[in-house]
Order: C-alpha cells, then structure tokens, then sequence
C-alpha cells in the first residue's frame, strides 16, 4: 500500500488534477467527505487528508509514503529526514513582511521598543530578522495575521501573499520579499528505499505531470 498525504484547501484543488494523470482518483469526494482514509482508483493506493501543517510530521514518521506540502511549511518544519523530491509548481504565492500603508502618528498605539511580528513562521520570521541583525519580538498566532498589525498586537507581519487583496483590504503593504513558495513533493527516506517499486511509477508520474501541466 502506498500512502500519500494531502492538505484540504487549496493545495488539494491544485493536486487532484496531477493525480489523476498519475491515474490516482480518490472514490470519494475529498472536499467533502468526513473521512480521513479515502482509497483511490489505483490498486494500492491511498490519501490521508491533513492539516497542511501536519504532512511533514505524518511523512517524517512513515504514517505517509509520499505528500505534497508548501514550501513555507516545509521550512518551517526544517525538512529533516524527509526527502524534498521535486517541486510540483501549484499553489504559488510569496513569503513576505508587510506592515501598515500608513504608520500611526507618534505617540498613538503601541510603547514596545523591539519591533513586533505576528506570524504563523515563527522559525522562518525569527531566522529572518537575525540574519538582518534586527532585534525582534515573535508573536505567534495560527491565521488571520493581518488582524494584528490594525489592533495593536503587531508592527508588522509575515504572511504569504498571491493576489495582494488581503494585503491591500486591510490596508497593509509589502515591504521585504522572504522566498518565493509553492508545493513540493516530499518522500519518507525509508519508504522511498523500502517500496521503490511501489512509489517509483507514482513519483514519476506526479513529477511528470507537474513538468507537463
Ligand atoms: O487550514 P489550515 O489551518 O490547516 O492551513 P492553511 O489555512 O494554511 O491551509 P490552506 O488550505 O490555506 O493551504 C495552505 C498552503 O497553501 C500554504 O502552506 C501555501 O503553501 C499555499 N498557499 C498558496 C497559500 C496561499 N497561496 C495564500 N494566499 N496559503 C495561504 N494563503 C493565504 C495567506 O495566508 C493570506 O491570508 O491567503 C491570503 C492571501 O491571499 P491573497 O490572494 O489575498 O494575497
Ligand atoms: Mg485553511
């Protein structure tokens, strides 16, 4: 049995499309079904569907063969002892700091000294501002960073962005560019020397089909 975790959301819209030129169809609607296991067309082959942030985890521990997960998360996990085997291209955006279009006047808002960052990438925003010799309080939170920066809680954030809208509906600009994302496809190191003949003609064809699409 070969196991491929996938996150609900918009990785999973751009992903069914390469597996089902894998000849990899899940049988049961994965946006909407409660279920977590889904078998596929293909004999042997499976999906678990996960929060994004959890497909490292479940891949590094073998619970998955194979999944596809974002560059901003594989680096935030650190990667280790998971292969990164190629980058699928979908779900392009970009990691970036942005802050207010407009700085509250002198005196309104905030007494802290340290410049403060809400954001889900705690490690990538804190090795960020160190390379750049900036001293900088992390604020952790798990979505809606735009919020901070408008009720106090932060100076600025780090955020993925596409379009810019939510950017620009809250009134915040970008203003440094950390790295360009997009979702990988990453692999168990065992599971890639154990079940090579399994997870060979699914790798090539995800891969293939990424190239070609
Ligand atoms: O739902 P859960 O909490 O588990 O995780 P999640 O909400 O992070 O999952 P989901 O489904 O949003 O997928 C996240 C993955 O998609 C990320 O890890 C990225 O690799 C990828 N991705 C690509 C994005 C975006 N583009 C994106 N624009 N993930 C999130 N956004 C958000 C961004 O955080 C911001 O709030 O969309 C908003 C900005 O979009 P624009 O178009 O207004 O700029
Ligand atoms: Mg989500």
């Amino acid at each position: 049995m070969v196991t491929i975790a996938l996150s609900k959301g918009r990785i999973l819209e751009e992903s069914l499309p390469l597996l089902e030129r894998a000849g990899i169809v899940p049988v049961e609607d994965l946006g909407k079904t409660r279920k977590l296991i889904v078998g596929t067309t293909a004999p042997d082959v499976q999906v678990v569907v996960i929060r994004a942030a959890d497909v490292p985890t479940y891949v590094r521990y073998g619970a998955a063969d194979i999944g596809i997960a974002g560059k901003d998360v594989l680096m935030e996990d650190g990667g280790d002892g998971l292969y990164e085997l190629a980058d699928l291209g979908i779900a392009r955006c970009r990691l970036m700091v942005a802050e207010p279009r407009e700085r509250p006047p002198a005196g309104e808002g905030h007494s802290w000294t340290r410049l403060r960052v809400a954001t889900k990438y705690v490690r990538i925003a804190q090795r960020h501002f160190d390379a750049k010799g900036i001293q900088a309080d992390i604020v952790h939170l798990y979505g809606s960073m735009e919020l901070a920066p408008l009720v106090g809680l932060a100076d600025r954030i780090v955020d993925l962005v596409s379009s810019g809208k939510t950017l620009a509906a809250n009134g915040l600009v970008e203003v440094e560019h950390i790295v360009d994302v997009s979702a990988w496809l990453v692999a168990n190191r065992a599971a890639v020397k154990m079940k090579y003949k399994a997870l060979r003609p699914v790798i090539e064809c995800l891969v293939g089909g990424a190239m070609h699409g």
